[in-house]
């Protein structure tokens, strides 16, 4: 599945696996959330199918007479076979009809390129069903890595998902004789990974982590070296806007777009207009349910901007009726990526898409909530004076006296911190600066060897 002129002409045909655990809206959601997945891969949807079964671990998932159904539309004429789970066979599985879906039999013969699985797998199962449908197989997380092979574009973000690239194939690699779907799970650097061995894909994987930790490192040193200035992280859901709103509070250029998993690098810039002293504001990479937890753990040292943040501005797309349940994962994979709670604001993003009615509710249920468009400058601008508030907040005031021989400092002060009073006498000059901490504790300190 290399993103070729090809893929754009992929159609895809959905499966939803409804079961105790996993049904109803919550089912319906996110059969709708992989449909925009597939889509940014470039997929186009051509149907989506459910069924009822007791669990997702079952040897073909789908009861026979469903595969038999799908196995039409990916065109593979008579050749589901096997034998059914006990549990099918007493009648158990079920078709249902999610609201999205279209009777198979209004399908045309063929119709389906790839089947895509709104669950996880086994490497087994996707072999078997891929068996039985004559087509490609993907499960949710494989399209969730493919996008994110896809949209990395630093060193570090092509590292984290190489290796969580790698981990997914590996043990496929082992149980499957079809070359194609190696191929097409991803590239490696000039190599297939059919080519690799086991061996070689441990040992590339070693490599890969190794080269990680030292580009780590390196990262860690620069985020040191931000550490003095007040830094804010934007965190959501994919999609959520937080590009957008990056862009609209910084004055830059960060691409915002309207596909999954837009960003996956961390980005830094400073908050615009700019405040003295500078405001560093970070994008994050945005999280979404069932996130791989290779790839939750790849994105550790992305993260790490968000877990040195002094704010964080949860962002989510108010006008999407799950944006509940969305922030749940965030604070979910936040957690299990050890980000402290420091300071935060939830951003009710995308207002503009909401009537006003809509909106009060809203801010009755979330009282302490900002709500946002990121396309409306007094929005924005009224964010931009709720973050300068709270970091002015930690800031602290002190009164500074520059001998006349010493006025070289003076401009240095000005540049790095807030003068909010001047004294000038016959010796010296009293400036009140308000800064952070570390910064005040370093200047006394020069002043002192002066
Ligand atoms: N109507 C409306 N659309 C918005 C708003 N903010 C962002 N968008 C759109 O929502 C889509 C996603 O925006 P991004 O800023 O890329 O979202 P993101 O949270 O960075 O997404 P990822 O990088 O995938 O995590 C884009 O098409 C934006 O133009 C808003 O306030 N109103
Ligand atoms: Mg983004």
């Amino acid at each position: 599945m290399q993103p070729t002129a090809k893929a754009s002409l992929t159609n895809a045909l959905l499966i939803s696996i409804c079961t105790p655990d996993f049904k109803g809206d919550e089912a319906t959601e996110s059969l709708a959330e992989l449909a925009r997945l597939v889509t940014t891969l470039g997929f186009k949807v051509v149907g989506t199918q459910s069924q009822k079964q007791s669990s997702t671990k079952k040897v073909n998932v789908l009861g026979l007479g469903k595969l038999a159904e799908i196995a039409h539309l990916t065109g593979n004429q008579g050749a589901v076979e096997g034998v059914e789970d006990d549990e099918n066979l007493a009648g158990e599985a079920e078709l249902t009809l999610n609201p999205a879906d279209i009777p198979s039999e209004n399908l045309p013969f063929g119709c389906a390129d790839v089947v895509v699985f709104d669950c996880d797998l086994s490497p087994s199962q996707l072999r078997n069903v891929e068996n039985q449908l004559g087509v490609e197989v993907f499960d949710r997380t494989g399209i969730i890595i493919e996008i994110f092979s896809r949209h990395a574009r630093t060193k570090t973000a092509k590292l984290q998902v190489e290796i969580a690239r790698l981990n997914y194939v590996a043990p496929r690699l082992r149980e499957t004789s079809c070359g194609d779907k190696e191929r097409q799970m991803g590239k490696g650097a000039g190599e297939t990974t059919l080519e690799l061995n086991r061996r070689a894909v441990r040992d590339q994987l070693a490599e890969l982590k190794r080269e990680l930790v030292s580009v780590q490192h390196e990262m860690k040193g620069r985020r040191t070296q931000r550490s003095e200035l007040f830094c804010v992280a934007l965190v959501g859901y994919t999609n959520a806007g937080k590009s957008s709103m990056m862009r609209a509070i910084t004055g830059s250029d960060v691409a915002g777009e309207n596909k999954l998993f837009a960003t996956l690098d961390t980005t830094v810039r400073a908050l615009y207009p700019a405040t003295q002293p500078r405001i560093l504001v970070s994008d994050t990479v945005g999280f979404i349910k069932k996130l791989p937890h290779d790839l939750v753990a790849s994105f550790h040292s992305t993260l790490a901007e968000a877990h040195d943040a002094s704010l964080l501005l949860y962002v989510v797309d108010a006008s999407d009726p799950s944006f509940r349940s969305q922030l749940d994962v965030v604070h979910e994979v936040l957690e299990e990526v050890g980000v402290e709670d420091s300071k935060k604001l939830l951003v009710l993003n995308k207002s503009d898409q909401l009537s006003a009615e809509q909106q009060q509710v809203l801010i009755e249920e979330f009282p302490d909530a900002m709500m946002t468009s990121a396309r409306n400058p007094l929005d924005i601008a009224k964010l931009h004076k709720y973050i300068v508030g709270v970091a002015e907040n930690e800031m602290i005031e002190e009164e500074i006296v520059i001998p006349y021989t010493a006025k070289g400092i003076i401009g240095e002060i000005r540049s790095s911190m807030s003068v909010t009073k001047e004294d000038y006498d016959y010796s010296e000059i009293k400036l009140t600066v308000r800064s952070n901490a570390i910064d005040l504790a370093r200047l006394k300190k020069r002043m002192l060897n002066l």
